[in-house]
């Protein structure tokens, strides 16, 4: 139910329905105005008329805009609904955003500035800030949050993709946000339970 690509599909397609929609407009429009630029040039139509009143057409560009906002809304809705549906079992996992550098704090204390993930396991992510307002941004899962001083945002997420792929600071925070970068390695589980320990024996 909650994997990655489910979630990175409802992204796509919204992003998609936008364009197509955009598209279909853009071209449109553009044909109807050459189209009346030709018809009512001043040569053939020295008079303007004024046309009022028409019940038909005012109804018309009335519902095709609210459809097309109500699909898109749609759209976001569910990408939306899957990252706030809460998932038993999950991973907890602490996303914290400070001028310039992200932390993740895990269940059993471990710290660290690199986020590892295990891989086709639920995980909840609960972001803040600690000093201005920053957004934690995986561009490759489509995931964006803002991380937001004194106010915990809670996430559930899920990839069953392996790899390494960037973080990112999506919202501008000083100086230095250009290089608010850091990784987040997806792995197995067994990998990131021998990694947790690792970091937890490290710590004591
Ligand atoms: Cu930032």
């Amino acid at each position: 139910m909650f994997n990655e690509s489910n979630y990175i599909d409802s992204v796509n397609n919204a992003m998609t329905f936008i364009v197509a929609i955009s598209t279909i407009l853009l071209v449109g429009i553009t044909i109807t105005m050459l189209y009346f630029v030709y018809k009512y040039n001043a040569k053939r139509h020295k008079k303007a008329v004024n046309i009022e009143g028409n019940m038909t057409l005012e109804v018309v560009w009335t519902i095709i805009p609210i459809m097309l906002v109500g699909g898109m809304f749609w759209y976001g809705y569910l990408g939306y609904n899957t990252l706030v549906t809460p998932v038993d079992n999950a991973t907890k996992i602490k996303v914290i955003g400070q001028m310039w550098r992200w932390h993740f704090e895990y269940e059993n204390g471990v710290k660290a500035d690199t986020l590892y993930l295990p891989a086709a396991q639920p995980i909840q992510f609960e972001v803040s800030a600690l000093d201005v307002s920053h957004s934690f941004y995986i561009p490759h899962f489509r995931f964006k949050q803002d991380a937001l001083p004194n106010r915990n945002r809670i996430l559930w997420f899920q990839t069953d993709e392996k790899g390494t792929w960037d973080i990112a600071c999506a919202e501008y925070c000083g100086l230095n946000h250009w290089n608010m970068y850091t990784k987040v390695h997806v792995v197995d589980k067994p990998e990131f339970d021998k990694w947790l320990a690792k970091q937890a024996a490290g710590t004591k």
